[in-house]
């Protein structure tokens, strides 16, 4: 066990066991949506883990060390907080450590959320949308530290691809230049968050989580490092139609241009300025994605348990 990791009881409990565990990231809670939606949101994607026959592990740092399984009051700090918590992605971990017991609080990204699935031995990971290569990168070198945390680190993430605020096809590409499978749910195209297809294709269409487990079980078996993409595309009576996405996206893009964004801050700012624009549909939106995720995840992780548990 890692020196630096706290594993709440009950997930370590059913680690232990081999049950089903899902881990789910905290910058969505602290910077991805308002307090008190993102609270609400944040205790109610864990309801549906355990709906789903699998224990929520939310990920973030706290007293400078990282957590696996947070209690619904450590939930209710990161989200009243909001902004005031750091965003914690991988280059991000060392300084939140070294300061040790005390108020360190960290909201970790996917990429920092996948570490600390896989110190803790968490295979399957439920969020909204995973970062990626940024439009203009040829210029900015901007590309998420989720795509390579992807392509070192073994944990599932269950997602609804990516937003547009993203070069999708450059993202796409880079997964596959380092070797990231990429698995449509119930679908032949990458989702696009908001909308059910970007119109990219992904590496394959599985409709089952067991197909899904399927194939995480025969890439880490075959020793395979790396994670795996699983989108799903949100529902379509929560679909927001891709050209009045695009329109806010252009307009935030603009802004993050002229005010001179870049950074660790671009991803906060598009969010936030694409949500503004949008009105209270993006968030009932994003809610729903989320949920549907997370219920999805804790039926990949059972499925990945029951093969797991096959003898060899
Ligand atoms: N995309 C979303 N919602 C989010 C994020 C991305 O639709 O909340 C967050 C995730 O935590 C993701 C991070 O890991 O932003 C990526 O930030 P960056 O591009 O700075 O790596
Ligand atoms: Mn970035």
């Amino acid at each position: 066990m890692n020196e630096l990791l706290d594993i709440h009881p009950e997930v370590a409990a059913a680690l232990a066991a081999g049950r089903p565990v899902v881990a789910l990231e905290s910058t969505i809670i602290s910077h991805g949506m308002p307090w008190p939606q993102n609270v609400e949101t944040a205790l109610r994607v864990e309801a549906a883990v355990r709906e789903h026959g699998a224990v929520p592990a939310t990920v973030a740092v706290m007293g400078g060390r990282l957590q696996a399984g947070l209690t619904p009051e450590a939930i209710e700090r990161l989200g009243r907080q909001g902004l005031a918590v750091p965003k914690a992605s991988r280059r991000d971990l060392p300084f939140l450590l070294a300061e040790g017991v005390g108020p360190a609080m960290g909201a970790t990204t996917v990429a920092a959320t996948m570490i600390v699935a896989a110190l803790a031995g968490i295979r399957v990971f439920a969020t909204g949308g995973i970062g990626g290569v940024h439009r203009g990168a040829e210029a900015s070198f901007d590309i998420s530290a989720d795509l390579q945390e992807l392509a070192r680190t073994s944990v599932a993430v269950v997602c609804a691809g990516a937003k547009a605020i993203l070069d999708l096809p450059l993202t796409l590409q880079y997964l596959e230049t380092h070797g990231v499978p990429v698995i449509g749910f119930g679908t032949d195209a990458l989702p696009a968050f908001y909308s059910r297809s970007s119109g990219l294709k992904v590496d394959r269409r599985l409709d089952t989580p067991e197909a899904v487990a399927r194939v995480l079980h025969a890439k880490w078996r075959a020793g395979l490092q790396g994670g795996v993409v699983v989108a799903q595309p949100i529902a379509a009576e929560h679909a927001l139609p891709p050209e009045r996405m695009d329109a806010c996206i252009q307009q935030a893009l603009q802004e993050a241009q002229q005010q001179g964004v870049a950074g660790a801050a671009t991803t906060p700012f598009l969010l936030a300025r694409v949500s503004e624009l949008t009105g209270g549909d993006s968030l009932a939106a994003n809610i729903e994605l989320v949920l549907a995720n997370a219920r999805l995840a804790a039926r990949v992780a059972a499925a990945l348990c029951t093969l797991s548990a096959l003898p060899r």
